[in-house]
C-alpha cells in the first residue's frame, strides 16, 4: 500500500514536470559552445538566489558535464574550441528544493549545417539540416546568434558578419513559418564576441546604442517585430571569454574572416552569459504557460517565472527588449 502510494507521488511528479525545448541557431565558428561552456561553468547545478536550480538530471549527467569542463578548458587554452559534429540532446532540470518544476530540452547546435547545406549537399546532410529546422519549429526559446566583425577587421569581416545576418534570420523566419501557434516562442537575438571588438563593458554600451544594434542585426530584428508567432524578443550581447582575455588564432591558410581565438588566461571570465541562460528559461516557459491546460501546472509554471523574473532583475545585465507579450516595442 505504502509502495503504491509512493508510486503515485511520483507518477504526479513526472506528469508534472513542465517540458519547454530551447535551440541555438548559428553559423559556424560564432560562439555557441563557449556560451554552453560558460553556463557549464558557471549556471549549471549552482544555486540561484530565488532558491531554483538550473542543473543536471542526476549526479552521473553532473559528473559528465565536469569532465567535459576540464576537456573544454583545456581547448580553449590550446587552440580554441573544436567544431561541433554531432547534435546530441541534453536535458536540464530547472529545481526547486530537490523536485524538478521544469525541464529544458535542447540540442548542441552544429554551425556548418547552416553554411554547409544546398541544393547538391548529401542526404545526411539533408537529414541535418531538416532536424534543425524541425527542433527549431518547436521550439520555445529560439537563439539565433552573430558574431560582431573583430576591432581592425577586414572588410571580409564585415561581409561575413552581414552575410551570418541574413542566412540566419532566414533560418529563423523558415522555423517561425513552421512554428504551430501565435505567439508561441520568444527569441533572444545574441551578438557574440563582444570582447573581440571592445576591452571593457563600458565602452561596449557607450558605443553600441540600441539604435545602432537594431540597425547592424536589421534583418534579424526585422523577423522577430513581424512574426506573430513571436512572444517576447530582445538583444542579449555577450562575450563568453570576457574582456581583455582572448587572442586570435592566425592560421597561415585562412583566406576568410578572422573567426577563432584563445583564451589567454585558462578560465574565462563571461560577460552576460548567465543572465542569457536566465533570460532565456524565462521567455522559454512564458509561451508554455498559455500551453497548460491544468490549473496546477499553470500555477506552478507562474510561479517559476516570477522567481526567474527575480532572479534577472538582481543579477546586472545587458538586454534590449523588442517584444514583450506579443507587442513590439520598439
Ligand atoms: N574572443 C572570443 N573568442 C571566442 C568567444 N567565444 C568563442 N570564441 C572562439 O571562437 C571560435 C569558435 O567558438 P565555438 O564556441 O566553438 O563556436 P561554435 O558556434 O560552437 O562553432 P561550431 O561548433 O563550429 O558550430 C573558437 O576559436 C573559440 O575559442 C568569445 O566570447 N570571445
Ligand atoms: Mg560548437
Amino acid at each position: 500500500m505504502k509502495f503504491l502510494k509512493s508510486l503515485k507521488s511520483q507518477q504526479r511528479q513526472i506528469i508534472e514536470k513542465i517540458q519547454f525545448i530551447m535551440q541555438m541557431i548559428a553559423t559556424g565558428a560564432t560562439g555557441k559552445t563557449a556560451i554552453q561552456t560558460a553556463w557549464f561553468e558557471e549556471a549549471v547545478d549552482i544555486p540561484l538566489s530565488s532558491g531554483l536550480t538550473f542543473g543536471t538530471e542526476d549526479p552521473m549527467m553532473a559528473n559528465e558535464i565536469l569532465q567535459d569542463l576540464r576537456r573544454r578548458r583545456d581547448e580553449a587554452e590550446s587552440g580554441g574550441y573544436n567544431t561541433s559534429q554531432d547534435a546530441y540532446e541534453m536535458r536540464f532540470e530547472l529545481c526547486e528544493a530537490e523536485d524538478a518544476v521544469a525541464e529544458l530540452i535542447t540540442n548542441e547546435a552544429i554551425g556548418q549545417v547552416l553554411t554547409g547545406t544546398n541544393s547538391s549537399s548529401t542526404d545526411l546532410e539533408m537529414h541535418e539540416y531538416e532536424n534543425l529546422l524541425e527542433r527549431a519549429s518547436n521550439s520555445h526559446a529560439l537563439l539565433p546568434m552573430v558574431a560582431v566583425p573583430p576591432l581592425g577587421g577586414s572588410r571580409q569581416d564585415e561581409q561575413r558578419f552581414m552575410e551570418d545576418n541574413r542566412l540566419v534570420a532566414k533560418y529563423l523566419s523558415t522555423a517561425l513559418r513552421r512554428h504551430g501557434d501565435r505567439a508561441s516562442c520568444s527569441v533572444g537575438i545574441v551578438v557574440t564576441k563582444l570582447d573581440s571588438l571592445f576591452d571593457s563593458e563600458e565602452e561596449a554600451r557607450n558605443e553600441l546604442t540600441d539604435e545602432l544594434l537594431m540597425r547592424w542585426l536589421r534583418p534579424l530584428v526585422q523577423v522577430v517585430n513581424q512574426s506573430q508567432k513571436v512572444f517576447s524578443a530582445a538583444i542579449i550581447p555577450t562575450s563568453a571569454f570576457g574582456w581583455q582575455n582572448a587572442e586570435p588564432i592566425v592560421s597561415p591558410s585562412e583566406s576568410g574572416a578572422t573567426t577563432m581565438y584563445r583564451l589567454k588566461d585558462r578560465y574565462a571570465e563571461s560577460y552576460n552569459t548567465t543572465p542569457l541562460l536566465l533570460w532565456t528559461l524565462l521567455n522559454g516557459l512564458l509561451p508554455v504557460q498559455y500551453e497548460r491546460t491544468s490549473a496546477e501546472q499553470e500555477a506552478a509554471v507562474s510561479r517559476v517565472v516570477h522567481m526567474l523574473a527575480s532572479d534577472l532583475e538582481h543579477m546586472p545585465h545587458w538586454c534590449i527588449p523588442i517584444k514583450e507579450a506579443g507587442r513590439s516595442l520598439i
